[in-house]
């Protein structure tokens, strides 16, 4: 029976702390990123009584898909080059109703003055080839340890619920045939491309008719939940008073 390589508890305690340590600043930065998307849809929603966002998922890259990334680009499994080299580590997608939202959104982060744009795809003006669709951004912001200050990249994904339909499904089929997928298949993926293209234009069309008229003034409709003066009136002459100081 082949020896089993033996590894000193200390040994491994090492690499344990350095790995935290590793992925100490990627979940910081993911936390300050939701952090960041929270406010802006908080906010958004009470100044302009509109939602962009529907959803927000982040993630950590886990460290068996950060060594295949490395080996499938022939890097060294150096910290300093996984650092440099693999910028998915941290990973946000947000998910919003219509194609303007993905700008909107956009812009709102990127005129944050901590949050530095290293790269941008656009899949929505260049889509890929088998119809992918999404708007990716490799940012950077700071994170403040307490000895050191560290800027670690973030890719953030942006697109809508149609969009995010259809990259979930290809994702599936492309892991299921590892890239050796029918043809029919392939041809219905396209196809169901093309709707997704045509329905987001379509949604968008309507979102802005409908800002531009929003028709007429909705009827006053009472809040089931107010209580009427007068209940309210004698709760309050019920309630116990406080006695007066002496
Ligand atoms: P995972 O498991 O989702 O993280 P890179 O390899 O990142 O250095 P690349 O491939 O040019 O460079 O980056 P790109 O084009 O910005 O794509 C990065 C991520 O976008 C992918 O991450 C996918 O999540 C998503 N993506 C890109 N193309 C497609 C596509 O055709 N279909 C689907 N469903 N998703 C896509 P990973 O690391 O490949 O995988």
């Amino acid at each position: 029976m082949a020896e089993q390589p033996y590894i000193e508890l200390s040994e491994l305690r090492d690499v344990q702390m350095k790995m935290t340590r590793f992925f100490m600043a990627y979940r910081f930065v993911l936390e300050e990123m939701v952090t960041k998307i929270d406010i802006l849809q908080e906010e958004f929603e009470v100044a302009h009584d509109y939602n962009p966002i529907e959803h927000t998922k982040s993630r950590l890259k886990s460290p068996e898909s950060i060594v295949k990334k490395v080996r499938r680009k022939n890097l060294p499994v150096k910290t300093a080059v996984i650092r440099e080299e693999i910028r998915d580590i941290a990973g946000i997608r947000i998910t919003c109703s219509f194609r303007s939202d993905i700008y909107e959104i956009r812009n709102m982060l990127l005129s944050q003055q901590d949050i530095e744009l290293v790269e941008e795809k656009d899949y929505i003006q260049n889509p890929k080839p088998n119809g992918y669709q999404s708007l990716h951004m490799i940012v950077r912001l700071p994170v403040y340890m307490s000895d050191r200050v560290e800027h670690p990249y973030v890719e953030v994904q942006i697109r809508t619920i149609a969009m995010d339909f259809w990259a979930s499904l290809e994702h599936k089929i492309y892991y299921k045939y590892d890239d050796e997928a029918p043809a029919e298949l392939i041809a219905e993926l396209t196809s169901a491309a093309e709707a997704v293209d045509a329905l987001d234009k379509k949604m968008e069309w309507i979102h802005q008719a409908l800002r531009k008229n929003p028709g007429p003034s909705q009827p006053h409709v009472e809040d089931p939940f107010d209580l009427p003066e007068a209940t309210l009136e004698r709760l309050l002459s019920a309630a116990p008073r406080e006695k007066p100081e002496e």
